[in-house]
């Protein structure tokens, strides 16, 4: 097996007595953007004089980062020697601490506990909770796992929070769910580019140069009730080339997008501005939908959202003037989590693709829609199986053809298969409840932090009788766990990820794991082997895959035609990896989908019509503004590993929320001060920062933090009713100031 790939890197490797081992090219351990990377081993004296393997990080020329890196990706290594990193399991004794234990005193430990619960209760007793930064091998091994060895339906993941209401909706109008159906590279020839609820310009900062093409053109639209830094990318002319305006920020109130899609539509619809062609030929529903976007004439759209009717009407010019049924050089529209964590994520999503289709962008070479997938391996973390209703290679668990065939492979009976789950606030809803699972395994989410509703979620977790977590670094909710086992991570294993747009990409070891810390693959293999079950888990990360491409053939997500030799050849050539579907050893992968139809049963592409009704919570006396929540450049989710990282933790060291200075002077909140922030969940209080770049009623308060400071102790845990999706993104709060201790 190749774990290394040579490259100029090396040459510039520093000198050092001590054999180092070649570089290893690769990609960032965090967003889905994987921005390629090479590491160099270098030798350091450890900390009594031992050698501690460490790894600088360079930039590595890739179609989507082009070389360039975010703060993010640059200090990634710390992670690696964090001074806390999990060396050894830990169990709790009898005296409440957690005390250091050899493997298999924590395995044994695991497994006879599990198998009794599962003996007293039934195998729906044990969930289990995966995450979308884990590797394909890692993710597919584990829905395998909770299938067949624990034979439990209760398997979901962090996706759930990220990926389920752009996923449903793909799913349901075009046929398939691959984030960005067509490379990222493809948005800098279009004229025009929608980004509704995303703020690349701090999530994927070297994604931005792709969106330089619409920014000439005066077509980068950005909404987003804050005017972030991607949403100046828009209209601030000093970001830009001092040539004027980029394009449009429009600002809407929280939770409203769908209305603006709808008005959107409406426009386009009413001033004949339609691809007629494309949507006799290529879709079905248009009448319904165009029935139901009659209502929302701008002036509507102005009541409900705030956004101005001449602003709506020049978007959708804009967007018109950007088709190529109207000469445009093209035009995307794109979702983030803005607008897809919410009660009608998935209606909004779907009205964003009815609107793509009614300008007749979608499987159309240079224009399109997509979703921009978040975490590291976001995409294949939901093709291969942790998902509730899922089995590897995006198919069905309640289709009696794929239930077969994936059985075949596993070399199990088709019958012994769990049928569906639950989504997962619905299973963390369900921990320790009367006839709800007693026990828990964790692989990759900090729950504790971005699961919402945080605390109701704290007090199901301490209701378990067991709480199982895998980490690499103490995170708070492996604090309050009974077993932590320390398992390896991104530079310290073998695997594949796949990317936002669908591409399937090499992670590679670059160094050892310190201390005993192990595989998760070994983990659940020992774990299978204790609990008597005769079905094989493999735990060579190149076998896993070989396996996986099995598993997934015939499916939506095909990976049929790869392995880890093929992309390992394919790199070493100068190749740009493979976006699925590859169906064969000989086939070149599928950058562009749907170009000559829809993965539907009748090959057209289904509009659905879909209408606005607005968020589960709504302003009252008591809590009489907006919440938002979201991200910062510096930090990456749950905080578990970017607090560790020095450099980040000094450049936004503590919680805080963004306030309007026209709301932080009506409520006596100077800029800096402590703000209390309370929902009908529970408070948080954070510093203050007043900026003018949020709306007056709206306040916007980042999720990376644990304690007082928990955005998550304040959002609520209503979801979307067709993908499960929590609501993360907009609920009523009051804000005053806080108490001095
Ligand atoms: N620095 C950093 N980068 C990351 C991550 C991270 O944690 N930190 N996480 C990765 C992951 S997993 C994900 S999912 C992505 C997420 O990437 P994004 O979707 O870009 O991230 P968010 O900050 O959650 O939300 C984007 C924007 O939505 C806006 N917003 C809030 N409410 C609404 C609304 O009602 N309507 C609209 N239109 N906009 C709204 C917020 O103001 C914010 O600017 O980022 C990935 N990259
Ligand atoms: N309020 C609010 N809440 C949110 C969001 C929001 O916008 N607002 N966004 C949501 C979204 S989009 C997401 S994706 C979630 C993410 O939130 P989480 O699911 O908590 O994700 P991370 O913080 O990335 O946690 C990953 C954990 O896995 C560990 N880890 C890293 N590599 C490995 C590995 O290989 N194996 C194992 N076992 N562990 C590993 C890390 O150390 C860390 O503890 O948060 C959601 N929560
Ligand atoms: S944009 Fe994402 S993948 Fe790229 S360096 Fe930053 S965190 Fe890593
Ligand atoms: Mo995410």
């Amino acid at each position: 097996m190749s774990t290394t790939t040579p490259t100029s890197a090396q040459a510039t490797a520093p000198a050092s007595a001590l054999p180092v081992a070649p570089a290893a090219a690769t990609h960032c351990p965090y967003c889905a953007l994987q921005c390629a990377m090479t590491l160099t081993p270098t030798a350091l004296p450890g900390p009594s004089g031992s050698v501690a393997p460490e790894v600088s990080v360079a930039g590595r020329e890739f179609p989507t980062n082009r070389g360039g890196l975010c703060q993010k990706g640059w200090t990634s290594a710390s992670v690696l020697r964090a001074a806390d990193r999990l060396t050894v399991p830990l169990v709790r004794g009898r005296s409440g601490e957690m005390e250091p234990t050899t493997w298999d005193a924590a395995l044994d430990l695991v497994a006879s506990r599990l198998a009794r619960i599962a003996a007293e209760s039934g195998p729906q007793a044990v969930a289990v909770f995966g995450g979308g930064g884990l590797t394909n091998e890692k993710a597919y091994t584990l829905g395998k796992f909770a299938r067949t060895v624990l034979r439990t339906p209760f398997i979901d993941y962090n996706g759930r929070f990220c990926m389920a209401s752009a996923a449903a909706a793909a799913n349901r109008s075009l046929g398939a769910d691959r984030g960005l159906p067509f490379p990222l590279s493809d948005l800098g020839g279009a004229d025009a580019v929608l980004l509704l609820g995303s703020n690349v310009a701090e999530t994927m900062p070297p994604s931005v140069q792709h969106l330089a093409g619409a920014r000439a053109a005066g077509g980068l639209v950005v909404v987003d009730p804050r005017r972030s830094a991607t949403a100046r990318l828009a209209d601030d002319p000093s970001t830009g080339s001092g040539r004027g305006a980029q394009g449009v920020h429009l600002q809407p109130v929280p939770g409203t997008d769908l209305a603006v899609l709808l008005g959107l539509a409406h426009v386009v619809l009413a001033e004949g501005l339609a691809d007629a062609a494309y949507l006799a030929e290529r879709t079905t529903g248009f009448d319904d939908v165009a029935r139901s976007v009659a209502a929302w004439w701008p002036e509507r759209v102005e009541a409900v959202t705030g956004v101005p009717v001449p602003e709506l009407r020049r978007v959708a010019r804009l967007l018109a003037a950007a088709s190529p049924s109207r000469g445009g050089r093209g035009a995307y529209v794109l979702t983030g989590r803005g607008v897809e964590q919410s009660s009608q994520g998935t209606a909004t999503v779907t009205a964003a693709i009815n609107l793509a289709l009614i300008l007749g962008l979608v499987g159309r070479v240079g224009s399109g829609y997509g979703a921009v997938t978040g975490q590291g391996n976001g995409q294949g973390g939901r093709e291969h199986g942790q998902k509730s209703d899922q089995l590897p290679g995006y198919r069905k668990i309640d289709d009696p053809a794929a239930r077969e065939h994936v059985a075949a492979v596993w070399g199990v009976d088709p019958e012994s298969l769990p049928g569906p789950g639950v989504p997962a606030v619905a299973l963390l809803r369900s921990l320790g409840t009367p006839g709800g699972p007693r026990a828990l395994l964790v692989h990759g989410s900090n729950l504790l932090v971005s699961a919402p509703d945080a605390a109701a979620v704290r007090a199901r977790l301490e209701a378990l009788d067991l709480l199982v977590v895998c980490d690499v670094v103490p995170s708070e909710t492996a604090l309050i766990a009974d077993v932590v086992l320390p398992v390896t991570q991104w530079a310290e294993e073998e695997g594949t990820m796949t990317s936002l747009e669908g591409r399937v990409i090499r992670r590679r070891k670059a160094t050892d794991a310190p201390g005993d810390a192990r595989s998760e693959l070994w983990v659940w293999a020992e774990l299978a082997r204790r609990l008597g079950s005769p079905v094989h888990l493999a735990t060579d990360p190149a076998e896993v895959f070989d396996e996986l491409a099995r598993a997934s053939a015939g499916g939506v997500a095909d990976y049929g035609g790869l392995s880890h030799a093929r992309l390992d050849d394919d790199e070493a050539g100068g190749g740009p990896g493979f976006h699925w579907p590859v169906p064969a050893a000989d086939h070149p992968g599928t950058p562009r989908l749907f170009l000559d139809r829809f993965p539907t049963p009748d090959g057209r592409a289904r509009m659905i019509p879909v209408d606005h009704i607005g968020p589960t919570d709504d302003l009252r006396p008591d809590a009489p503004l907006w919440l938002t929540t979201g991200r910062v450049l510096q930090h990456y989710q749950s905080g578990a590993q970017t607090h560790r990282v020095p450099e980040l933790e000094r450049l936004v060291p503590a919680p805080y929320a963004e306030l309007h200075p026209l709301l932080g002077a009506r409520l006596g909140v100077p800029d800096g001060a402590r703000v209390r922030l309370t929902t009908a969940r529970g408070t948080t209080t954070a510093t203050a920062r007043w900026t003018d770049t949020v709306r007056p009623d709206t306040v916007f308060l980042p999720f990376h933090w644990s304690g007082e400071g928990s955005a998550n102790l304040l959002t609520t845990d209503a979801v979307d009713p067709v993908s499960g999706m929590p609501e993360f993104k907009v609920c009523a709060v009051a804000v005053a100031p806080a108490e001095e201790a």
